[in-house]
């Protein structure tokens, strides 16, 4: 354990964030070609800005939206046993889609005072949810080791490939993050994880479960309409970042449930015929039209199974909280593959 006073760890011990930001050119580029697009969609990466981010933690504070509280019982009930990998050696924790971190300061309360040297290594594509969450965990942990990496998954990735003696590491990608990637996204994206680990090293990766398509309704269209602003707070984005003008009284969030992937998905509704001019082009939209902006996968236990051998892990654990709505399987990275 490093020891030193909360200043330190703040001013020192977490250098500034490095890797690439999903910067305002990426932005407008990916927002001119989903609105160009038949049908159009929105990628749901560009929710999080500081914004976006803020409307996130009150949609994991309403009653409705079950997954945070049920992987907070998972972490609260079974932290001692998923953190395991760490205990008593040299580690590093991975946050992958770090958010702001309170279900991590749960597992790093387990391993601070026991785990000599442990690093902690937040990745998260908003920086400002980074930053806030960075600041806490100095506070809560002086002396920590900190290395802060600002970027999309894919460069948490080529960091995780790179890294040099940071020992053992524990992967979390928790919050069902998974769940907002298409099937084969995911699998694809298990694959370059685990060819970005070694053997030994350990990943903890939050699913939410299928279950009833009312409660699924709910947590995604929620009854304050927290939900909604968080939807549309892309085109209040859009308005800010790209001089665009919508006005969102003319829009609608929607959420419907596909009962064959199985998958939550938001839609943006036009509520009537209108034109929209972002970043200097110009888009109509007929009245009820759609724009695709979030896949929320929902996983049947043998979907958790296959995911885990496609990816090339093998599976050490999966843990339920008490209504079995949500499951965090613990894999690890086995010394041959295949
Ligand atoms: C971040 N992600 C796992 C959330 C989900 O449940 O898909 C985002 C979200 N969208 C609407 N509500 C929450």
């Amino acid at each position: 354990m490093r020891t030193g006073t909360a200043r330190e760890a703040r001013s020192c011990r977490a250098p500034d964030p490095v890797g690439a930001r999903a910067d305002r050119q990426n932005f407008r580029d990916a927002v001119l070609r989903g609105l160009s697009s038949t049908p159009r969609f929105l990628p749901s990466l560009y929710f999080y800005d500081a914004r976006g981010s803020q409307i996130f933690q009150r949609i994991m504070a309403l009653d409705e939206y079950y997954p945070t509280r049920c992987e907070r019982e998972i972490l609260e009930r079974d932290g001692e046993r998923l953190v395991g990998c760490l205990l008593e050696r040299h580690g590093t924790l991975v946050d992958l889609g770090a958010g702001d971190g309170t279900k991590t300061h749960l597992l790093l309360s387990r391993l601070f005072h026991r785990s000599p040297g442990l690093s902690y290594a937040p990745i998260d594509v908003s920086p400002s949810a980074l930053w806030d969450s960075l600041s806490r965990m100095a506070t809560a942990f002086p002396g920590l080791h900190v290395v802060p990496v600002v970027g999309e998954y894919a460069e948490g990735l080529r960091w995780l490939g790179a890294r040099e003696g940071i020992g053992a590491l524990l992967v979390l990608f928790l919050g069902s993050n998974i769940g907002n990637m298409e099937r084969e996204e995911a699998r694809g994206f298990l694959r370059g994880l685990r060819s970005a680990l070694r053997p030994g090293d350990h990943v903890l990766v939050g699913f939410d479960l299928l279950k009833d398509r009312a409660v699924l309704q709910r947590a995604y269209d929620d009854a304050q309409g927290v939900t909604a602003e968080f939807n549309l707070n892309l085109l209040a984005r859009m308005n800010r970042e790209l001089g665009a003008d919508f006005d969102l009284s003319g829009f609608a969030h929607r959420a419907t449930f596909d009962p064959v992937r199985p998958a939550m998905e938001s839609w943006i509704e036009s509520l009537r015929s209108q034109i929209v001019t972002v970043a200097g082009r110009r888009f109509a939209f007929a009245p009820g039209e759609l724009v695709h902006t979030e896949i929320s996968c929902k996983y049947r236990e043998g979907d958790i199974t296959e995911l885990a051998r496609s990816g090339g892990f093998a599976e050490v654990g999966r843990f339920r909280d008490r209504r079995g709505w949500f499951a965090d399987a613990l894999w690890r990275v086995p010394d041959r593959w295949p």
